[in-house]
């Protein structure tokens, strides 16, 4: 049975059963002191505010069945699907693959690396370990969603304005419809998470809808 979500820029129809939540790259290397975001010299208090909306949406969405999926962004030890320019970027002193405060800095298996303990994923909802910002970008993302018959995709995690948009905007041109849980996505940087959550909704939703996860968990509870 179809239900509808309360968005911008307008109220969308969706059917739970083809609905998905996916949290992005809610990783210790993003949003704890210690990490990545610290060490190129970010305030994470400002990713830790989506902690306790993503965790609602996260009881919400396992309460009502959904399926739930987690991103991961971060490389192999070997650092072969790194592409040398993301390395590369920004001339850091530690950065990609580098030894900080939680081990090899976005390397998989590495403390960083890992989710927050907030958040950790049941052994049934599927990790997506990507390499790109996007979660579609070298991943087996897409053939997943369509395993599962998901065509509407809950949106949170960070960052907004990287990880998660460019997710939305892959997702909405391969024909998936996003919803993004304003209070559950999150920027280094206050203004772009504005920005971003706007541009998606422009030109009556041009990547997909935002709304505060309040009126997501209404609608799927
Ligand atoms: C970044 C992300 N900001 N998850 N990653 O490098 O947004």
């Amino acid at each position: 049975m179809k239900k509808e979500i309360v968005a911008q820029p307008y109220n969308l129809k969706f059917d739970p059963k083809t609905t998905a939540l996916i949290v992005i790259d809610m990783q210790r290397d993003f949003v704890e002191e210690g990490g990545f975001g610290t060490l190129l010299g970010n305030d994470v208090s400002l990713l830790r505010a989506a902690i306790k909306p993503c965790q609602a949406l996260l009881k919400a969405a396992r309460q009502a069945g959904l399926r739930v999926l987690h991103t991961r962004e971060g490389h192999d030890p070997s650092m072969s699907d790194c592409a040398p320019t993301k390395k590369a970027r920004g001339n850091l002193k530690t950065g990609i693959g580098d030894s900080g405060p939680m081990g090899r800095i976005l390397i998989r298996g590495e403390k960083g690396h890992g989710i927050i303990p907030e958040l950790q994923p049941l052994p049934t909802e599927a990790v997506i370990d990507k390499p790109g910002k996007g979660s579609f970008y070298g991943t087996d993302l897409d053939l997943i969603l369509r395993n599962y018959g998901i065509s509407t995709l809950l949106v949170c995690g960070v960052t907004t304005e990287v990880c998660v948009t460019t997710t939305v905007r892959e997702a909405n041109d391969r024909g998936y419809e996003c919803v993004v849980a304003s209070d559950a996505v999150a920027s280094y940087f206050p203004e772009y998470n504005r920005m971003a959550l706007e541009m998606i909704q422009a030109q009556g939703g041009i990547f997909g809808w935002v709304t505060p996860s309040q009126h997501i968990i209404e609608a799927i509870s």
